[in-house]
């Protein structure tokens, strides 16, 4: 059959995210004897000429369109993307078989599908059931019972099957760099899954809660290829937690090192599995930026939203980023259950003290079904139980996160480091564009924080060490 792959994902802010998921599906719809085509809407000036050209000259049997995101998950200043999904669904529908995927429909698959009008969808990894979604379709057979599939008009899926192993991109049909140039990085995944419990995360639901890990040589193999054959000098792994399990991120550096890329990366970074050894080879291998998920300085927080660390492990880890040389950003979210004026003020006693390059805030936590936060905001009334979250709704509610939110952007306001995106507090839509069009590589919020030195603010030191 002919397959049009449609990634729907138009979102720039922070910045352009090169469509990973569709690149794991090339490999298995080719195989599987199938020629696929790939649309990507990201830079396209107008989507829906851009889909009705696709759909004139590929003719396509099937459409696949990949669903990154609901919306952008920052209260107050809530995006949906849904509409724009509808667009492409509807250009599509009476042309083909139109089939949703992406982290997205799997958080909400049958709103999404209702919302959209697709004819099926696929919850959770598509690199083994899709095939199999694929001949159903070309045999014209039933397609309810597939796991993960969800049918128009039919009911829950079938439980998604994880697999036991993650495979490996295939970039061919993709623009690698314009998102190397325009998006900073190209994005590298070296692992699925994540056994913690934090009570809002999606990840878990999303990529189940084992740690599948691919081989280093191969993440090593791609990652040669990105620069040889792509020109890629920046990297950003996307895996929930690059540190843990800490063997397999040591293995992974090492090789990596062997390599002598010449790269620089940036990843996401658990606070309670960072020592010096794995941070002197994260380093040695290339690494220049973290992302702490800190979430809170209150241990009384960190132990309500389910963190599997300790403030001290938080100090400690910032601690050696900073003697290492590595730029850091904390995550910081408030407004889980129990945040009031004291636990704020402890996120913000711990901030001053550690004096990162970046303090990344959110304010309001996103309620998603399937999370023990779902469970506590239906408890207390903030949502009912059978309430459609297509539509963002903010945990801890609307009037407590009005005050929660004027409180943060005050201290926000005071401190040059600390990122807002949701109060506009030190960026912007407008700001982050122009840094782009300048072709920064990594994270922005790198570049945000010299800015808060260039404007004569020198990043304080540290007020106290450990
Ligand atoms: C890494 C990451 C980031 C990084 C990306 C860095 C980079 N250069 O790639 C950063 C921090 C920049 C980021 C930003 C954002 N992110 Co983000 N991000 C992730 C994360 C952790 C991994 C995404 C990823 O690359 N996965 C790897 C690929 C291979 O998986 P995949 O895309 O899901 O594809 C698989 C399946 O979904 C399926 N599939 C995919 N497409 C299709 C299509 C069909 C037809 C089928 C059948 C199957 C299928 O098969 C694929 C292979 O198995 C996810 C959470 C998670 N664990 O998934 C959140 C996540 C995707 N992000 C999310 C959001 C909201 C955002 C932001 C909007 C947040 C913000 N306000 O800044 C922005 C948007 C950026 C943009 N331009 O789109 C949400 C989306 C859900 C939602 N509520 O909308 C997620 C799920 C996190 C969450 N809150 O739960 N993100
Ligand atoms: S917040 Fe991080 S550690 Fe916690 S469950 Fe999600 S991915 Fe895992």
């Amino acid at each position: 059959m002919k397959v049009l792959m449609i990634s729907a994902n138009r979102e720039r802010d922070p910045s352009p995210v090169f469509p990973l998921g569709l690149a794991f599906l090339a490999e298995p719809i080719e195989k599987a004897g199938h020629t696929s085509r790939l649309l990507d809407l990201c830079f396209a000036r107008d989507a829906a000429e851009a889909v009705g050209q696709a759909l004139d000259e590929g003719a396509p049997d099937v459409v696949l369109v990949s669903v990154r995101n609901l919306d952008n998950v920052t209260w107050p200043a809530s995006r949906s993307y849904v509409d724009g999904v509808r667009e492409v669904v509807s250009l599509c529908r009476d042309r083909a078989v139109v089939v949703l995927g992406g982290s997205a429909f799997s958080l909400e698959p049958l709103s999404l599908l209702a919302a959209t009008g697709a004819h099926c969808g696929v919850v959770g990894e598509g690199e083994e059931v899709l095939p199999r979604l694929l001949e159903r379709i070309e045999a014209g057979a039933p397609l309810e019972g597939l796991p993960g599939v969800v049918v128009a008009g039919g009911g829950a899926p079938a439980a998604p099957r994880i697999p036991s192993s993650v495979g490996t991109p295939s970039r061919d049909l993709f623009d690698v760099s314009r998102y190397l140039t325009e998006g900073g990085a190209a994005n590298v995944q070296t692992k699925r899954g994540c056994p913690f419990g934090c009570v809002y995360c999606t990840y878990p639901v999303l990529e189940g809660s084992r740690v599948r890990t691919r081989p280093a040589a191969e993440v090593v193999r791609e990652l040669r290829a990105l620069v040889d054959d792509h020109g890629v000098d920046y990297v950003e792994f996307c895996d929930d937690i690059f540190n843990f399990p800490e063997a397999a991120a040591r293995e992974l550096c090492e090789a990596m090192i062997a390599e002598d890329l010449g790269l620089s990366w940036s990843a996401f970074v658990n606070p309670g599995h960072l020592d010096a050894r794995l941070l002197d080879l994260m380093v040695r291998a290339g690494c220049d930026a973290v992302e702490l998920g800190t979430d809170s300085g209150s241990p009384t927080m960190l132990r309500k939203l389910g963190k599997s660390f300790t403030v001290e492990e938080v100090r400690l880890s910032s601690r050696l980023c900073r003697e290492a040389g590595v730029a850091t950003a904390h995550y910081l979210l408030f407004g889980g259950p129990g945040e009031n004026d004291e636990t704020v003020s402890e996120s913000v006693a711990l901030m001053d003290e550690l004096a990162p390059e970046a303090v990344i805030v959110m304010v309001g936590i996103r309620i998603y079904a399937g999370t023990d936060l779902h469970a506590t905001a239906v408890k207390e009334g903030v949502v009912t139980p059978d309430q459609c979250l297509l539509d963002p709704v903010f945990y801890p509610g609307e009037a407590n996160l009005r005050r929660l939110g004027e409180r943060v952007a005050a201290e926000a306001g005071r401190r040059r480091t600390w990122i807002v995106p949701g109060l506009d507090v030190n960026t912007s839509t407008g700001v982050l564009e122009m840094l782009r069009r300048r072709q920064e590589r990594g994270p922005l919020w790198k570049v945000l924080g010299q800015r808060a030195t260039w404007r004569g603010r020198t990043r304080p030191a540290p007020a106290a060490r450990p």
